[in-house]
């Protein structure tokens, strides 16, 4: 069974624990799928081996860009780590001219307000692979935007409606490569609870659907491993998920504390 290999989930560190993509969406921007972005501007690109590999081109060279796609809004306050995991050729610059441009952003639309766009404050990239953890959620909230930015909001507290990666500002032609890109929330016992459920009931259901699952999860969530002795007539499926669900809660220690 293969299904054992989700239920490793990293401990807590910038990069936080799950995604929205991967929660919410269902789907991560893992660049895997063609899907995964929308509305690309002023780049050339393509998909494969997991990865969207781009080329900036014109009208606006400098502006290479694509949307993320959702399934409704973002919830600010819940994920607000961004991790992104990009490539570059060419040399490092931080100048207008070609060559240069070496600031990747992520810009945003607030449900509160549609139209005023936030632009991250600068994230330098480097050639090479760059893996940069940035938390969104500042304090203030306008702090994580750029000071040429009209209008600064910001991120935390804040329902988002729009999200799009700026890869860089060359006003020369740049490669550049996407991995992923990930905004998650901070990682907790819950996180890693969630995440095996999602993953179970995804890996259950492509074999047979388990009416019993969501009432499973919630026992283990409720009670930890004593649930498991519960579920009487319990199948295989529901058994070994059950057990891992129990493993998660006694590793963490606590429901809803930190991850050791
Ligand atoms: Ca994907
Ligand atoms: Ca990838």
């Amino acid at each position: 069974m293969t299904w054992w290999a989700p239920w490793i989930v990293d401990s807590p560190s910038a990069e936080g624990g799950v995604d929205y993509a991967t929660l919410v969406r269902g789907d991560p921007w893992d660049m895997s799928q063609s899907s995964d972005i929308l509305a690309p501007e002023n780049m050339i690109y393509g998909f494969g081996s997991g990865v969207l590999n781009g080329l900036s081109a014109g009208p606006h060279i400098d502006d290479a860009h694509f949307t993320l796609p959702l399934n409704g809004q973002i919830d600010g306050n819940r994920f607000h780590r961004l991790t992104f995991n990009v490539y570059y050729d060419g040399p490092f610059g931080l100048g207008a001219g070609p060559g240069g441009g070496m600031v990747a952003r992520l810009i945003w639309e607030t449900v509160g307000s549609p139209g005023v766009w936030q632009n991250s404050d600068d994230i330098v990239v480097y050639p090479g692979w760059n893996k940069v953890s940035v938390d969104l959620a500042t304090n203030p909230s306008w702090a994580i935007t750029d000071p040429d930015t009209p209008i600064r909001i910001g991120w935390a507290g804040q329902q988002i409606r729009t999200v799009r990666f700026d890869p860089d500002e060359d006003s020369g032609q740049r490669r550049f490569l996407v991995d992923n890109i990930k905004i998650a929330e901070d990682a907790t016992l819950m996180t890693r609870v969630d995440v095996a459920i999602a993953l179970s009931v995804q890996c259950v259901q492509s074999v047979t659907y388990n009416a019993a699952l969501p009432e499973l999860a919630a026992k283990v969530c409720a009670h930890g491993a004593d649930a498991i002795a519960g579920v009487a007539d319990a199948d295989l499926s529901q058994r070994r998920i059950g057990r891992a669900l129990a493993h998660e809660v006694e590793h963490a220690g606590r429901v809803g504390g930190p991850v050791e």
